[in-house]
């Protein structure tokens, strides 16, 4: 790509500020080098990867393909990088990451243990005065939040934790060793992805393991195993298409066709053989688009979860546990569709037993365990995989200001509102990376993190090319994406769930659904159309 047409002219110290090393924020950097611009990433960690590197509990693995989670944008890189598994270890995805870190030589520009605090527009001078804990501060044109949708953790909300005298652990920020888990009795608390994946380890290793559910999920498993060379060569030979139809065609950014059929059109035998051949084929993204009406349609729905709950009851022996292990009166993938390895298989073991929090609540943590409403249950460990506050949490922990003070907080007190979940109304220049009213956590993230960030360097590079140094989104132009995004989802089942994609997960946290469930394919062609049309609802000056 060519640099930017014009250099911007500007007195603050570079041209991009890019907060967070993450899979955003390096590719962020690699586009605005390749535009000329001065830019420096500030990540509050000691190395890159964002939630890749601080989120290692054992277990932990992605559930997109690793031949699909993966940059696009370097024809080398994808042709020389081999994945030795369908479902890459959080480890092999870190490896990666460092050596894109390394092959581009991303490390130079990024300052590590820098965490950002606040971020403050500048009406006079129309820069972002952006300060680091440490005090310092550094004056930037653009600022770019590249900080995660999943990437700040939830409080537990449970009293007595500091009370605990054996240890503590978090899904969401786990020790860089190794920790041993034999002769121990631990305790689990939280039931998503991550609990259903970190869950089967413990098993294997504690003298005794209690999993505290309050709300199970719906869980298919992996059937992960190493890649097929002949399989990733064919793949590889065909990625130019592999790709495209990922970015353009697909509704989650991974290639797959939908029957686009609904679940009533076939017969009561052929629906079950669609729903077991996506089983079969360890693809929960699949699976929650095998029928247009999956996500709209509540009998449509009650099919695809009586199918889950079928395989749970064959898989659990003792059918009272499977009962409680089935999500009963949920809807399928309103809450994450999980994936996992071993799971439901996990409570047929004698050292696992499976207590509903619905039934005896905590009451609070201990000295000597979890007091349950009924009893006390002493344990050596405590495992948190409580969740996260997501898709906003990282982007309201930093004080951000936009024209006259604005604080973004505030602004988003009912709820984010923003242009395409990437511009926000009086925040100029700002882009959030994977924001809030965007795919994001609905599809693959590194197809939407490419696309966003595509959009906001092809931005930068047309402000350049007409004379103007500065976009905002307008008020008209935010309202209309709102109004629209909040249309699409209201047709789905979405909004009739508790979950973590309405914010229901963090107390006090609006009820609003935090994606966008348009569709990656659709939302790419709105994307292409405002840019290719001279940013129809933003203002350039
Ligand atoms: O978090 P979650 P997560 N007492 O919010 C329970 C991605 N991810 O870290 O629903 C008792 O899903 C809570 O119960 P409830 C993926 O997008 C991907 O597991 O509030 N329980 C719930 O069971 C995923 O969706 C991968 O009633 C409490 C659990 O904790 C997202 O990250 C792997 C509680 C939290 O589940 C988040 O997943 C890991 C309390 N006080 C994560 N507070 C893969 O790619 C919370 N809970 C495979």
């Amino acid at each position: 790509m060519s640099k930017a047409h014009k250099s911007f002219e500007h007195e603050g110290d570079i041209d991009i500020a890019i907060i967070g090393a993450g899979i955003a924020g390096m590719y962020m950097l690699y586009r605005a080098r390749e535009l000329g611009l001065k830019a420096q990433v500030y990540e509050q960690g000691d190395e890159v990867g964002g939630t890749w590197y601080r989120n290692r509990y054992p277990g932990l693995r992605c559930d997109v393909e690793s031949m699909d989670y993966s940059y696009s944008f370097s024809e080398e890189l994808q042709q020389e990088w081999k994945w030795s598994e369908r479902f890459s270890t959080q480890g092999e995805i870190l490896r990666y990451l460092k050596y894109v870190a390394e092959k581009f030589d991303l490390r130079r520009d990024i300052n590590f243990n820098t965490r950002i605090v606040s971020a403050h527009y500048n009406d006079e001078n129309g820069l972002w005065r952006i300060k680091k804990e440490n005090g310092e501060t550094v004056t930037s044109l653009y600022y770019v939040m590249a900080t995660g949708c999943l990437s700040v953790p939830k409080e537990p909300n449970i009293n007595g934790i500091d009370d605990f005298k054996g240890n503590i652990y978090y899904t969401t920020d786990w020790p860089k060793e190794p920790v041993d888990f034999s002769g121990k009795r631990v305790a689990v608390i939280g039931n998503g992805s991550s609990g259903i994946q970190v869950i089967p380890i413990l098993a294997e290793q504690a003298q005794h393991l209690m999993v505290f559910q309050r709300t199970p999920s719906f869980s298919l498993p992996a059937y992960n195993g190493p890649i097929d060379p002949d399989y990733a060569q064919v793949l590889k030979d065909n990625y130019t298409e592999h790709r495209r139809f990922a970015r353009e065609d697909s509704i989650g950014g991974i290639p797959f066709v939908s029957y686009d059929k609904s679940a009533f059109d076939v017969s009561p035998a052929e629906r079950w053989r669609v729903y077991n051949e996506l089983y079969q084929r360890g693809a929960p993204f699949a699976f929650q688009s095998a029928f247009n009406d999956l996500l709209t349609s509540e009998d449509a729905n009650h099919t695809a979860a009586d199918f889950i709950a079928d395989k749970i009851r064959r898989k659990v022996n003792d059918p009272d546990v499977a009962e409680m292990l089935i999500p009963h009166g949920q809807y399928v993938a309103t809450r994450r569709l999980c994936m996992d390895t071993g799971y439901y298989e996990t409570f047929n073991r004698d050292n696992v037993t499976l207590t509903s929090l619905k039934h005896t609540p905590i009451e609070r943590i201990v000295p000597e365990g979890i007091q349950t409403l009924d009893q006390l249950h002493e344990f050596d460990c405590i495992v948190f995989a409580t969740g996260y506050d997501a898709v906003t949490g990282a982007l309201l922990r930093v004080d951000i200001r936009g024209k006259e003070g604005l604080s973004l907080a505030e602004k988003w007190e009912d709820g984010p509102r923003s242009n395409m979940g990437i511009m926000v109304a009086d925040f100029p220049n700002m882009f959030t990376i994977t924001g809030p009213g965007s795919p994001s956590v609905l599809s693959n993230m590194f197809v939407s993190i490419e696309n966003h960030v595509d959009w906001i360097a092809n931005c930068i590079k047309y402000l350049g090319e007409h004379g103007n140094t500065h976009i905002a989104s307008s008020k008209e132009g935010e309202a209309d994406w709102v109004a629209h995004a909040n249309e699409v989802v209201s047709n789905t089942l979405f909004p009739k769930t508790n979950s973590w994609y309405m914010g229901a997960n963090v107390p006090g946290k609006p009820r609003v659904f935090l994606a966008y469930i348009g569709g990656v394919n659709n939302y790419r062609k709105i994307c292409d159309q405002v840019a290719n049309s001279g940013y129809p609802g933003f203002v350039i000056h």
